[in-house]
């Protein structure tokens, strides 16, 4: 199937998809990936949560919830010092991208110069940029971007129609409005959201079709997997079948041919085949390192070794050309 870049896909056509036998349906996925990316590179991330718990936020899933008792204790807002000493160990670990997470609805003024600051360091160090901070207004994303942030990271999460009963103190708009900011301020969008919820086949097609039908498609869209945490809402819930999640990836390939799309929390409890079938499938990007924000991540020697086995280069930045050429690795 030619791949061309759409912005209509209605809901049947994407249900389709879903609805296909496994090998088809990821031998589109697979025959579209190879149009527009090597096949055998993978972009990897390295997440660090630089503030830490306490969010007035209700999430269902989110350790980092002060609705829920999870055990996460709430912490400061790191100095500019220890993140940037986080930075240039990821950096010297191999990832090109390095992703700062606050645990906040949305950041006050004071909090954006103080993360505009970390930005401009993280960027000295020759690393592409990426925040996930919450809400933002026109001019604290025009803020970010001044200061050098490359991604802003903000998840749909789910279908609007699922959102209801998964968060209840934010609206679906309010996600759609910060998007609209971290564009037309003129950053990368970094967009995708959370499967394993007990959401309907249903509900991950309308995501993914959301996703693909914003005026832009994102450049990063991750697909996560709902990491079960005890004390949160969604504990205990039902696990998903792997080959569901290997069916989001590849439609969200399908759907997003040119993005980046990132394999991205839940690895751990997946085992190396379903990950090399997430691979197959069109996912090109990882979070590296053996924290995401304050759940395991694989050991990234771990995930070196699993590259090795399948020929898998990660890649790396060109710090000669800018951020947005990307060369690959050597190992
Ligand atoms: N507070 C900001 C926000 O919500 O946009 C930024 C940090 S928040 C932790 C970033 C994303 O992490 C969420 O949108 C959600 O998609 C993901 N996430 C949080 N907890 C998760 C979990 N238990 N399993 C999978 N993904 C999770
Ligand atoms: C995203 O989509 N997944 C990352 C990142 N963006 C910020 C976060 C995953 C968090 C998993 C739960 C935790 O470690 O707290
Ligand atoms: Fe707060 Fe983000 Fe967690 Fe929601 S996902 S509770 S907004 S940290």
């Amino acid at each position: 199937m030619q791949s061309t870049i759409r912005h209509d896909w209605r809901k049947s056509e994407v249900l389709h998809f879903f609805d296909l036998p496994f090998n088809d349906l990821l031998f589109i996925a697979h025959g579209i990936h190879r149009q527009h990316f090597d096949p055998n590179a993978v972009q990897i991330s390295t997440l660090l949560s630089i503030k830490t718990g306490g969010c007035a936020e209700d999430c269902a899933y989110c350790p980092q919830s002060a609705s829920f008792d999870t055990g996460v204790k709430a912490q400061k807002l790191m100095s500019k010092d220890d993140v940037l000493a986080e930075a240039r160990k990821a950096k010297a670990a191999g990832a090109s991208r390095f992703c700062m997470g606050a645990a906040w609805r949305s950041p006050k003024d004071k909090d954006i110069e103080n993360v505009a600051e970390m930005i401009e360091g993280v960027k000295a160090l020759g690393l592409e940029t990426c925040a996930t901070l919450g809400m933002l207004s026109r001019e604290q994303a025009g803020r970010l971007k001044d200061s050098g942030l490359d991604y802003y990271n903000h998840n749909l999460d789910t279908s609007q129609e699922y959102y209801g009963n998964i968060i209840t103190t934010r609206t679906y708009q309010d996600r759609l409005d910060t998007l609209s900011h971290v564009r037309e301020a003129g950053m990368h969008v970094c967009c995708g959201g959370i499967v394993g919820m007990g959401e309907s086949p249903e509900d991950r097609a309308e995501l993914l079709r959301t996703l693909a039908n914003l005026p832009e498609h994102p450049e990063s869209v991750p697909i996560n997997l709902l990491v079960q945490v005890e004390g949160t809402k969604l504990h205990g819930m039902k696990p998903l079948d792997a080959f569901d999640f290997i069916r989001a990836i590849a439609v969200a390939r399908i759907l997003m041919p040119k993005s980046y799309v990132r394999l991205s929390a839940g690895r751990e409890e997946m085992n190396e085949q379903t990950q090399a079938l997430c691979f197959f499938a069109g996912a090109n990007s990882i979070f590296y390192g053996e924290k995401l924000l304050t759940t395991p991540n694989p050991e990234a020697d771990k995930d070196k070794a699993m590259f090795g086995r399948l020929g898998i280069t990660p890649l790396e930045l060109d710090t000669h050309h800018g951020h947005e050429s990307l060369v690959m690795g050597h190992g």
